[in-house]
């Protein structure tokens, strides 16, 4: 009988080591998700995570308050600044990934109802080695001058 708990003990044990380090690799530095006119079904989000672990890709991103999330990123095609889905972001082993207005974000498609400034939104990161980490992001207007800063960065000259 005390055999028996003990071992039910360190199967727990195990366990629990097993689901935390399956998971704990990824750190939440910072991030938001854009707040959008009510009449906007569309935002996107944006963080910073650090890996501490092996080279894994981020190949999914679910979040209850939508119908879908994508993996975007921005090109510059002849000076046109197009958005396009692509397939999974690289986090290397130790590396920190950086999602913000100018480059790769996630595009949150579909929101079931308008995001209140002020409320927070759970997005579960689906990496390539089957684990997933579910980050939480408060929702935030952009400031005025952080995206003239963003657009002066990248302006175009034409003459
Ligand atoms: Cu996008």
């Amino acid at each position: 009988m005390i055999n028996g708990v003990k071992r039910a003990f360190y199967v727990l044990i195990f366990f629990g080591f097993v689901s935390s380090s399956w998971a704990a690799n990824i750190e939440l530095i910072s991030g938001h998700v854009r707040a959008m006119p009510s009449s906007v079904p569309n935002t996107a989000a944006y963080f910073k995570v650090v890996n501490h672990g092996k080279a894994v890709k981020l190949v999914s991103v679910d979040t209850p308050v939508a119908k879908e999330a994508q993996l975007h990123t921005l090109l510059d095609d002849n000076g046109v600044i197009k958005m396009r889905q692509v397939k999974n972001f690289a986090l290397g082993a130790h590396s920190t990934l950086t999602l913000k207005p100018s480059g790769d974000h996630i595009m949150i498609l579909g929101l079931k109802k308008p995001l209140a400034v002020g409320s927070r939104v759970a997005l579960t990161l689906n990496f390539s080695d089957g684990s997933s980490n579910t980050i939480t992001l408060p929702v935030q207007k952009v400031s005025r001058t952080s995206e003239k800063q963003e657009h002066s960065d990248h302006s175009h000259h034409h003459h």
